[in-house]
Formats: C-alpha cells, sequence, structure tokens
C-alpha cells in the first residue's frame, strides 16, 4: 500500500486513471451515452500499463503538476459522452444565453434570445423570429436590436427547475425572453410597459407563477413621460413587475400580470421566497439617498450620491397578498394598459416593508429551506442574514422604527438579522450547497468564500462559520453552484463568474475576456480545475441545471411544424404538393427542403413583386439541417428537421440571385441552391 506521504507523481497519475476507470466501469454508460468501443480500448492500455507512462511523460514534457493532471481528468470528457450538468448564462452584452456543459465547460450552444442571429435564422427573415423581435421594440416601434442580458431563470415546479422554459432579462431596456426549452428558442419578448431599466429580473416564484422583474435606474412612472431631475423626488419612481406565466401556452399572459408602484430608489437584485418564505419577494435597493448626480454642475457625482447612508432598504413584498389586491376593483390604476398597484395601496394593504440593509448591498439569495436571506453589500466586508421567521413577527407586532418618506414602514434592523457573518471585502453573490454551506463570491478579494450556514443546516459551533476560501482570476461577480439556488442544491461544482481575465488567456487586444473558472467543491478543499474564457459579452448571471432535466425535441415531432406556436402550420409546404402562386403583385411559393435539393429550383418574378415563401424541411433525421439564404436580400432561415418556416420580401432588387443551403447537410450541399430571377421593371 502507498502512504499518502511517499505517494510520488507517477503512482498518483495511475491511481486517478485507475479511479476514473473504476467509476466508468461502476456507474455504466447509460447516462453518459457510452461509448464502448472507447471503453474497452482504453482499459486495455490501462492494463498495459502503457497508458500510464505515456501519460506521465505526456505531464512531464507539459510541466502539469499533480494538482494539474488531476484537475484534468476531472473536467476531460471523451469523445461521445456528456456532460454531467448544463449551465444557461447570461450572455451580456450580446444579448443571447450561452449553454455550457459542466463539468467540461464546452459551449455547446448560444440561444438567440434578444439579438438578431444568423446561424439560428434569428431576425433574417423568418417570419416567426421577426414577430418575436417586433414584440421587443419600443411602442413607438425604434426597433432595439441589442440587449444587456443579466439574469436567467429556469422554470420551477416545488422549487426544483424543470427544465422546461428559460427566461431572461434585458436590463438596457427592460425587456424579458421567454425561451422553450423543447427547442431552445425563444418564443416571446415582453417590452415591459412603464420601465425603461431593470436589474432585478428574472426570478421566479417556486412554480413558476410569476416572472418578477424590477426596475434599476428610477425614471417617471411611465418613463415617457418628461421630468426634470429637480423633480426626482416627486416624481420619478421604482416599479416592480410581476408577469404572470401561463405554462400550458409557453408564454407570458396580461391575464393575472401587475406591476407595483416603488419609491425612486434604485431597486437591484430580488430573490423569491421558497418553501417557508413562499409567496414573498424581496429585493434590494441602492440610493435610498434618492442622489440625482450632476458632476458638471459641481453636484456630488451619482458615485458618491448613492453611497452616503449606512443602509440602503431591502423591499419585503407580500406577492401573494398582491396577487389578491391587484384582483379588487379601485385598488389598481391602470398605466400604459397594465393594472399598477400604486405605492400608497401597497403601504395601506400591507404588501410592502423594509428592512435596513448595509453598505450598498448587491446580492439577495434566499437558503434552500427558505428561512434565510443572505444580503452582502459591495462595501461591506460582511453578509448580513436575515430571519424569515423574525422578519414575519416583527411584521405582525408592527414593530417598526418608522417609515421612510414615501410612508412605507422599516423594520428594526435589530430585530430581523439573525446572523452576521465577516466573509471578505466586496461579498455580492451567494449559492449553496447539499450540505448546509454557502458560496458567496467577493469581487475585490477576488475569492469565492465558503461558510457554513446556521440552523437548521448546522448548529452549536459550526453555525455561521467561514471555512474557507479560494482564490479566483479576478473580480468575481455572481458564482453559480449545481443547482445552488434551488430547494434542493446539488453542490459538486460552483463556477466563479469573473469579471476579469488579465493574464489568463493569450492576449486578444485591449477587450479581454471574462473567466469562468470551474471549481470541485466535492471535497474537503476547493479546487480550481479549469478556465473558460468567455469573449461573447459579459455574463452576469448563471443557472446550473442537472443535464438529465433537459429534455429537448430530438427533431421537431411532426414535418411542417412551427417553431413560433409549436404545432403543425396547416399551410407549410409538403413534399410533392409544392407549387409557385403568382396573382398580381404577388408570387407565392411552396417549397420544400431535403437532401440535397430545394423544390422548386427557379423563382421568378417581377421587380416590386410581394414575394412569399413558405419552405419546410422534409427530413426526420437528426442533424440534418438545412439553411435558406438569398444572396443580396439579408435572408437567412434555419431549417430544423421537421420545421416550416415562412418569410416575406419586396424584390427590389432586380437581377439574378442564388439561394442556397447555408448549412453543409451533405456531400452534394454545395449543389443545394436555386436561383431568384427578378425581371427589372422596364
Ligand atoms: Cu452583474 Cu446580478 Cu446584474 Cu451582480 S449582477 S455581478
Ligand atoms: Cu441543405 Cu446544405
Amino acid at each position: 500500500m502507498f502512504s499518502k506521504k511517499s505517494l510520488g507523481f507517477s503512482s498518483l497519475v495511475i491511481l486517478f486513471i485507475v479511479g476514473i476507470f473504476m467509476v466508468s466501469c461502476k456507474s455504466g454508460d447509460s447516462s453518459n451515452g457510452g461509448n464502448a468501443a472507447n471503453d474497452s480500448s482504453a482499459r486495455t492500455a490501462a492494463q498495459n500499463g502503457s497508458l500510464s507512462a505515456s501519460a506521465e511523460q505526456i505531464a512531464a514534457e507539459r510541466d502539469l503538476s499533480p494538482q494539474d493532471v488531476e484537475a484534468a481528468l476531472k473536467t476531460y470528457i471523451p469523445s461521445g459522452k456528456h456532460d454531467e450538468y448544463l449551465m444557461f448564462s447570461s450572455g451580456g452584452h450580446s444579448g443571447q444565453v450561452f449553454v455550457i456543459g459542466v463539468p467540461s465547460m464546452r459551449l455547446l450552444k448560444v440561444i438567440a434570445a434578444f439579438t438578431p442571429e444568423p446561424w439560428q435564422g434569428f431576425g433574417f427573415g423568418s417570419e416567426e423570429s421577426m414577430k418575436v423581435l417586433k414584440e421587443g421594440d419600443m411602442e413607438s416601434g425604434k426597433e432595439l436590436r441589442w440587449a444587456d442580458t443579466h439574469h436567467p431563470a429556469l422554470t420551477e415546479t416545488d422549487g426544483e427547475y424543470d427544465g422546461e422554459f428559460l427566461f431572461i432579462n434585458d436590463k438596457a431596456n427592460a425587456r424579458v425572453a421567454v425561451i422553450d426549452l423543447r427547442d431552445f428558442e425563444t418564443k416571446q419578448m415582453i417590452k415591459t410597459p412603464n420601465i425603461i431599466s431593470d436589474h432585478g429580473s428574472t426570478f421566479v416564484t417556486p412554480n413558476s407563477e410569476y416572472v418578477i422583474q424590477a426596475s434599476q435606474y428610477a425614471t417617471t412612472l411611465p418613463f415617457s413621460e418628461y421630468a426634470g431631475m429637480d423633480e426626482y423626488q416627486e416624481k420619478f419612481r421604482g416599479l416592480i413587475a410581476f408577469h404572470k406565466f401561463d405554462r400550458d401556452k409557453g408564454r407570458i399572459v396580461e391575464e393575472g400580470s401587475f406591476q407595483m408602484e416603488l419609491p425612486p430608489y434604485w431597486q437591484d437584485l430580488c430573490d423569491a421566497g421558497k418553501k417557508v418564505s413562499e409567496g414573498w419577494v424581496f429585493c434590494n435597493s441602492i440610493n435610498t439617498e434618492l442622489a440625482t448626480g450632476g458632476i458638471e454642475q459641481g453636484l456630488p457625482p451619482f458615485e458618491a450620491g448613492v453611497s452616503q447612508r449606512d443602509m440602503d432598504y431591502m423591499h419585503v413584498i407580500n406577492l401573494n397578498k398582491a396577487v389578491e389586491v391587484a384582483k379588487q376593483p379601485g385598488k389598481t390604476q391602470e398605466i400604459s394598459g397594465v393594472k399598477v398597484i400604486p405605492l400608497d395601496v401597497a403601504v395601506s394593504e400591507g404588501l410592502l416593508y423594509f428592512i435596513p440593509e448595509p453598505k450598498s448591498p448587491h446580492g439577495v439569495d434566499v437558503t434552500p429551506g427558505g428561512e434565510y436571506l443572505v444580503v452582502s453589500g459591495k462595501l461591506d466586508t460582511h453578509a448580513t442574514i436575515y430571519g424569515f421567521d423574525l422578519i414575519q413577527k416583527a411584521i405582525k407586532e408592527e414593530n417598526f422604527e418608522g417609515e421612510d418618506v414615501y410612508g412605507v414602514p422599516i423594520l428594526k434592523y435589530n430585530d430581523v438579522v439573525a446572523a452576521q457573518l465577516e466573509i471578505g471585502l466586496g461579498p455580492l453573490h451567494t449559492q449553496f450547497d447539499n450540505e448546509g454551506n454557502a458560496y458567496t463570491s467577493v469581487f475585490i478579494e477576488s475569492t469565492l468564500a465558503k461558510w457554513k450556514l446556521g440552523p437548521p443546516y448546522n448548529t452549536g459551533e459550526d453555525a455561521w462559520t467561514l471555512t474557507e476560501k479560494v482564490p479566483v482570476q479576478y473580480n468575481i461577480g455572481h458564482n453559480v453552484c449545481a443547482e445552488g439556488d434551488t430547494v434542493s442544491p446539488d453542490g459538486k461544482y460552483c463556477v466563479a463568474l469573473n469579471k476579469w481575465s488579465i493574464d489568463r488567456f493569450s492576449p486578444v487586444g485591449p477587450l479581454l475576456p471574462q473567466n469562468f473558472q470551474l471549481i470541485d467543491v466535492s471535497g474537503d478543499k476547493m479546487q480550481v480545475l479549469y478556465d473558460m474564457p468567455i469573449g461573447v459579452g459579459e455574463p452576469h448571471y448563471v443557472q446550473m441545471i442537472k443535464a438529465d432535466k433537459l429534455n429537448p425535441f430530438p427533431v421537431y415531432p411532426e414535418v411542417g411544424y412551427n417553431p413560433g406556436t409549436m404545432s403543425v402550420n396547416p399551410n407549410a409546404a409538403k413534399a410533392g404538393q409544392e407549387k409557385i402562386v403568382r396573382s398580381d403583385g404577388k408570387v407565392e411559393v411552396w417549397m420544400s427542403a431535403i437532401r440535397s435539393h430545394f423544390n422548386p429550383e427557379h423563382i421568378t418574378v417581377n421587380e416590386g413583386d410581394e414575394v412569399i415563401l413558405h419552405i419546410t424541411n422534409v427530413e426526420r433525421a437528426r442533424d440534418a439541417t438545412h439553411g435558406f439564404a438569398i444572396e443580396g436580400y439579408n435572408i437567412n432561415l434555419s431549417l430544423e428537421p421537421g420545421e416550416a418556416s415562412t418569410v416575406k420580401f419586396t424584390a427590389d432588387e432586380p437581377g439574378v440571385f442564388p439561394f442556397y443551403c447555408s448549412e453543409f447537410c451533405s456531400a452534394l450541399h454545395l449543389e443545394m441552391m436555386g436561383y431568384l430571377l427578378v425581371e427589372p421593371k422596364n
């Protein structure tokens, strides 16, 4: 037997390799899409002893430490096997959502959420996608074609991710996108009326009845009304929107949706209560100072004005009661066609309370059982932990320290704080595991801090203790742990979502990628396993879901499927019934696509004609996607197997325009083309 001390590098490598094989033999291959041929050849190599020797040589040549080798073995996924978890990451400025496998940290997909994306044919002509993009435009029709996505939210059932839908917000324009995880496509975009900025969004209630969206930078209400900065206290307001989600329809619906007026503090992040705190919603805020900036006039800049006070306010909202109040006649005001509970009604009905929270709070995270709210201050060194039972008691006893300038009752800080824990410089966001631990990102320090929650998770001396910190590179914003914000977190993995990468990757000019760092939290010590550059925008929040909870379509269930309605389009082109129908100034085409041709291949129209193409990919084979691009017309569709799509355009460019399949689908893919012939007017 090896003693721990004498365990050399080579034996460590061998042990890991042997260990990995034992694990893969034991666990079987069913969940991983196994590859028996690979396994047996690898086992043979291991038995021969050749692999360990060469592995050791490779490690030596590449200057890898035993820790490096260990990390590599923990993240490597052989070809054909699948990751255990998937992360849904906000895409930041890209306006999209990234899907990333864990532990491999491989990028699997960029889901087009708010921004036109040509590969998926999102926003390049298909009626289904153009309709969704238009929904997200300003009411005037002004097009919004970028977004700053921050917080994805998977739908939940009883507080567990169910893998059905995903929501994501756009901080830049106060929008919400709804993504259906049957085909990973965006089905709906909401330009939320009345607000133009958000941040505390998106968060869902434990059964996804509501999608929560709080405004960030206060504006007039609605924002389209003009007021000067000197009218801030009087005319500016914050707002929280509760979007009702209809799971059967897969859409946010008007019926049941409502908003609540809030003071013009900058509501920051929210979280929905769960288990014991289900039915309540908690939102941080900053700028309870009501600072209005104006550095150019010699006034204190926002930076200073917003950070003057020692305390800001956590908003405690009784959502269940608010739902009832919103139904009562006379209790709401209609603004921009939406029911809004006015601030005075929110106060008089007992829907809104404040709790002082220290020093520019950022994250608010509800523990798995819903007993505590963990708040961290950007300018504080502590995590402040509030007890939901203490909050309830204080509300019941009307034990207030006073009210703010808008009349909202403020609970006494000391009455509702359950614990405070020194974490480090600049703590932000907290996630949880299955062993009563919390993981808080510490921005200024660039660490991930692990600490023990109090009762019922840990008792006695263990409760509320900081146990470990691991350095990360650098400036960690959010962190995510496996199912770490649900009622039953998994532990195992956390990922540090670092804002800066500085020296971690090959230099690529002055704009650097962010750095996602995978951390193994299953052992006694946290271990950083892998650095993944994100060079497509700055992600904020991420959720990590067990991969087997997702059940997407391998191909669309039937030929002629319209992803916009998630049903067969009766007007879809059918194989054998392709046709071109002409009427005055209009040419309508029913076209099929199959390896390796379109039918029809010649479309002759007159300049100025309205052209409508209904194209169906009649394939049933997995991965047999065809593109449809018309050169010079800014049109590109992605037609996945079974998908039917429609594109409408005016033939305003005369001449000869090849159209072609823009996915390399087959050996004769280059031949999969046709001609659009546009005869000039004269
Ligand atoms: Cu970047 Cu949640 Cu918008 Cu913190 S947020 S980091
Ligand atoms: Cu179809 Cu290429």
